[in-house]
């Protein structure tokens, strides 16, 4: 209590600083060692409000070690949105390697200057680069402060954890087989223009699952529309029946449904930014409806047909092949979806959808 006390009194000293919002470093998970300075406790900063706080690629907040202080990791405004420059001590604080989770930048201790969060030169051989793994939210490595030594974030029973942000792992469009027989056919978050992946069965785009991990139960809080990317005045809004399934191991299930389903022929780009809270990562993904296109060119013509006929001919299952089962009847690939594709593929010009 004495201890809470004295840092809440040493805070009247920070200067102002702007903070994205209060620390979400996990309770409990708050202590890392430093050989010369003890413990830190990178939380409870004027109860939470001015401790660490995780972004997708920086930090900000202040680490309290018990021995030297305070330990500003950055004030939270990088000049340009995204990181610290760290070329001078007005844009200076922490950042992360969104792809890798690589900490860089330096932060400033009060009594001991300069802490170098980028030991990837020095460690990273031996793997012990101070580091955020995103799936489980925690800090692994060395930290490098000039004056003070090494600062463990490694330790197996004191280390830093944050609540790790919701974060998409998958897209697929849906399509129920028969009865009760969903089949997915898998959509890249990032893909563009002539690689966009194709929804190719009967009646176009009507739900698409995106799987979230998420470390607690979230809502989807803003309406979630389909965008036709060729003409983004054209939005489709998606009914969410039921808005979140949760699958039992820290990811859930937001079913995005469409009724009557989205106009076939075109490209379309969904956005979950600002609809999940928090939500980091790559938030939107394209996809293009375009009937019979089993081969996912964005073309339905005669070599889709061949493809069909190919696919009859080697009885290729639809639950392998889900996007060869145009009529969605959940059989094998058989005559009516050779039909559907050969009716499309014969038209002239030839159906099809680009993307952006
Ligand atoms: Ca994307
Ligand atoms: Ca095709
Ligand atoms: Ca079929």
């Amino acid at each position: 209590m004495l201890k809470l006390t004295y840092m809440v009194l040493i805070l009247a000293t920070l200067p102002n600083v702007a903070l994205g919002g209060p620390t979400n470093i996990r309770l409990g998970y708050e202590f890392a060692w430093g050989e010369n300075i003890g413990w830190t406790n990178w939380r409870d900063a004027n109860g939470g409000d001015e401790g660490v706080r995780v972004e997708t690629t920086f930090l900000s907040g202040f680490i309290w070690a018990e021995n030297v202080g305070w330990i500003n990791v950055g004030d939270g405004s990088p000049v340009d949105g995204v990181r610290y420059a760290n070329v001078d001590g007005l844009d200076s604080g922490v950042n992360i390697d969104d792809a890798t989770g690589d900490l860089f930048g330096l932060a400033w201790g009060e009594n001991i200057g300069w802490l170098n969060f980028d030991t990837r030169v020095a460690l990273r051989a031996y793997g012990q680069q101070a580091r955020l793994d995103f799936a489980s939210g925690r800090f692994h490595g060395y930290v490098w402060a000039e004056n003070a030594g090494w600062l463990n974030l490694d330790d197996a029973t004191h280390f830093v954890a944050c609540v790790p942000p919701p974060v998409i792992i998958t897209w697929a469009s849906m399509k129920e087989h028969d009865t009760g027989n969903w089949l997915a056919i898998p959509l890249d978050p990032h893909a563009t223009n002539d690689v966009v992946a194709v929804e190719s069965r009967a009646d176009g785009i009507e739900v698409i699952d995106v799987t979230v991990r998420a470390s607690a139960p979230f809502a989807v809080t803003d309406p979630v529309l389909a965008v036709d990317a060729n003409n983004p005045g054209l939005t489709y809004p998606a009914n969410l029946s039921p808005a979140v399934i949760d699958n039992g191991d820290d990811t859930w299930t937001v079913m995005l449904e469409w009724s009557p389903s989205l106009p076939d022929l075109k490209c379309y780009v969904i956005d979950l930014a600002g609809c999940i809270p928090d939500l980091v990562g790559d938030t939107d993904c394209m996809v293009r409806g375009v009937k019979g296109d089993v081969s996912g060119n964005g073309i339905t013509d005669m070599g889709d047909v061949a493809n069909l006929k190919n696919a009859n001919e080697q009885s290729w299952h639809s639950t392998n092949w889900p996007q060869y089962d145009v009529t969605c009847n959940g059989g094998l690939i058989e005559m009516g979806d050779l039909v559907q594709s050969k009716t499309w593929g014969e038209q002239v010009p030839f159906p099809q959808a680009s993307c952006p």
